[in-house]
């Protein structure tokens, strides 16, 4: 294509802002230093294996898990970048136990979720990771920021996304009006718009879960697998079981060919693993906007009241009829006849 044609992420951010009359650039700003902070981190992933920076840390973050090196690193990054933007006055982080209060932005309104490196396990092995984030207005201009701001309902996030460092660079993001995907070309360091309006199909053949768990999980959730997993033509089931243990690259292949991907309660641990503020929220903000749902198997993710900043939820999340399917079965539910589900 030539190269009169490309739309870069910062060309794109400019068309969008001039649809809103209001609008003052301060997401834009924001999602400069994002973009200037994957870039960063997308780096070092790429040199991960010839620089000593793989491996442990040393040090557990707040919910016991061990840090990797790089965890680390690219949460001093993305912190640093939002720090300085300026708009930003707190930032939450998977790696960090508390808020983080920026200095000098005390009067500003935006407040920043993260987890800087989602997939950790995978550094190791080469396999994607990435990073994802979500953003939220503060409601209360006339006082200091303070932890409540941040425990706020995802359906009030302004903007959410990831970017994926996998056999290329990707940042994936939606504002509420319809989601985007940017590919980094790395001879130009720009991120260029390659998947527009992404749409997830309402039916998908894609499953995938941490199986090894499965006699751990709610019945209901046992019946979908082993419902995934019958010979039916019509439905063209059995369908295809795809799981590589990190969230962003399960949920961006699911989102783009279609699929469900589900993080449920076990015994052990009845809230799920992931976490409802870095993980679950921003994931389902862009899964509705790309047409697809997110349940917590209770109800809606982005309707659930955090109570603390590491909480963690049960997730399904993917293709419409997919995801109606399972929670249905999780409750009890007659499931409705859908198309291909
Ligand atoms: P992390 O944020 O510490 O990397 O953990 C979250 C990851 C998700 O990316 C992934 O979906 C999940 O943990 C995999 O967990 P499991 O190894 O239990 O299947
Ligand atoms: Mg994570």
């Amino acid at each position: 294509m030539p190269y009169s044609k490309v739309i870069t992420l910062e060309q794109f951010i400019v068309d969008q802002q001039s649809l809103y009359k209001d609008a003052q650039g301060s997401l834009s700003k924001i999602f400069r230093s994002l973009e200037l902070a994957a870039k960063v981190v997308n780096r070092d992933v790429r040199k991960a294996g010839l620089v000593d920076i793989l491996g442990n840390h040393g040090a557990t973050n707040v919910q016991g898990e061990e840090q990797k090196k790089l965890d680390v690193i690219a949460n001093d990054v993305f912190i640093a970048a939002l720090s300085r933007c300026g708009e930003v006055c707190m930032i939450i982080s998977e790696e960090n136990d508390e808020e983080y209060y920026v200095d000098g932005c005390e009067n500003e309104k935006y407040i920043v979720a993260m987890d800087p490196l989602d997939g950790s396990s995978n550094i190791d092995v080469n396999a994607s990771i990435g990073t994802i984030f979500s953003i939220y207005t503060r409601k209360n201009l006339n006082e200091k920021p303070k932890l409540e701001d941040c425990l706020q309902k995802g359906k009030n996030q302004v903007a959410s996304g990831y970017f994926i460092y996998g056999s290329s660079t990707m940042l994936v993001y939606t504002t509420g009006t319809g989601v985007n995907g940017f590919t980094l070309d790395d001879s130009i360091q720009e991120f260029c718009l390659s998947h527009p309006n992404i749409t997830t199909p309402d039916d998908g053949k894609i499953y995938s879960v941490n199986e090894g768990n499965l006699a751990d999980f709610p019945d209901g959730v046992q019946e979908y697998v082993q419902y995934c997993k019958e010979k039916d033509k019509t439905t063209s089931r059995p369908y295809s079981a795809r799981y590589i243990g990190s969230l962003i690259a399960d949920f961006h292949r699911n989102l783009l060919k279609g699929g469900i991907f589900m993080y449920p309660s076990t015994e052990k641990a009845p809230s799920g693993k992931l976490r409802l503020m870095y993980e679950a929220n921003p994931m389902a903000f862009i899964i509705e906007q790309a047409g697809g749902v997110a349940s917590t198997g209770d109800g809606r993710v982005m309707d659930v009241k955090p109570e603390k900043l590491h909480q963690r939820v049960p997730l399904y999340i993917g293709s419409k009829n997919m995801v109606t399917r399972v929670v249905a079965m999780l409750n009890n539910e007659e499931v409705a006849e859908l198309a291909n589900s």
